[in-house]
């Protein structure tokens, strides 16, 4: 039977038409309307195809999301190929509104089984390239892992990258970094990209918390990349904790790898742009679009830069 990772082409093509959909309302100011766009044009690719697809992470749950909802299959559901998928069809949808970097249209693949079916709640994420496995940890303090990553990749703390979202939950954060000579790179959206210039060594870290889905996207990534991840999930409040509970029982207090989010390595991940920033965004020439993605294999470490030209209106 082929392998998930043979099957990319058609995943590839569900990004690149939510890129180019959601790049055509790209500073429109309406965030909504290019995720609508860009998950309706990712479905439709997806249930054409004769590969049984399930979503595991999607829009959301089934009665509050018309497409790509959890548990939603799609194709041909008689193949034995069965893949799971954990999808973002505009990443950074705010970037998008506003034409900010780093807007892209994400997804995962592994075979069945083996993506975890994170609650849609917040995640505490650390992430960075290869030289900081085993080194650093969740449960360590912030100046234990600032000192670790300070000492494996041997620069001065205040030489250290570090990508923090800007957000209030990160205060004390941001304060600890400070106090140790670390003026983080703030961001104002946009976690997975983040976490992927991490694993690449293009910044240092991706430090605090973001959304618990795309922590699953990410780790698919950073595991094809042989880089470093950790996520454990973050709560709000009580009810987005019972919820999780119903999915996860006690695993909720779990620190997870890389490894335990993407248990196979018969996996992918793939990323179209819309927005320029870590990949280029999607380009208008006349009645072409020209749409640039990155795809990363599990099974092979190998990651290549696609480019596709599309006739609009086909
Ligand atoms: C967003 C988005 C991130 O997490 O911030 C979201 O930009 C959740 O955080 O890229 P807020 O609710 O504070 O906005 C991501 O989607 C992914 O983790």
């Amino acid at each position: 039977m082929s392998k998930v990772t043979d099957n990319y082409h058609i995943y590839l093509k569900a990004t690149e038409l939510a890129a180019i959909a959601a790049a055509k309302l790209r500073g429109d100011g309406d965030g909504k309307a290019a995720d609508k766009v860009a998950t309706e044009a990712m479905r439709e690719v997806l249930q054409k195809s004769n590969i049984h697809t399930r979503v595991v992470i999607g829009e959301g749950e089934r009665d509050d999301a018309p497409m790509l909802y959890i548990g939603e299959e799609m194709g041909d559901l008689s193949s034995d190929l069965k893949i799971d998928i954990a999808v973002d069809p505009l990443e950074c949808t705010n970037h998008c509104a506003k034409n900010l970097p780093d807007a892209l249209a994400v997804l995962a693949a592994a075979p069945r089984g083996t993506l975890l079916h994170a609650p849609d709640t917040y995640m505490d994420k650390l992430c960075g390239s290869k030289e900081l496995i085993g080194k650093l940890s969740l449960s360590n303090s912030v100046s234990e892992n600032l000192k670790a990553t300070s000492k494996a990749l041997n620069k001065s703390m205040s030489d250290l990258k570090i990508i923090v979202m800007d957000r209030d939950r990160h205060i004390d954060l941001i304060r600890e970094m400070n106090l140790l000579g670390v003026e983080p790179i703030l961001i104002g959206d946009g976690d997975v990209s983040g976490g992927l210039k991490a694993a690449e060594g293009s910044v240092d870290l991706l430090y605090g918390i973001g959304a618990a889905p795309e922590g699953v996207i990410t780790a698919t990534a950073v595991k094809a990349m042989g880089g470093y991840f950790e996520g454990k999930l973050h709560f709000m409040n009580q009810s987005f904790k019972d919820r999780a509970i119903t999915m996860l029982g006690e695993k909720i207090h779990n620190t997870w790898s890389d490894d335990e989010l993407c248990k196979s390595s018969d996996s992918f991940f793939v990323a179209s742009g819309v927005c320029t920033g870590w990949i280029p965004g999607v380009e208008f020439d006349g009645n072409k679009a020209v749409v640039t993605s990155k795809i990363i294999f599990g099974d092979s470490n190998d990651s290549k830069i696609i480019t596709n030209e599309y006739l609009l209106g086909e």
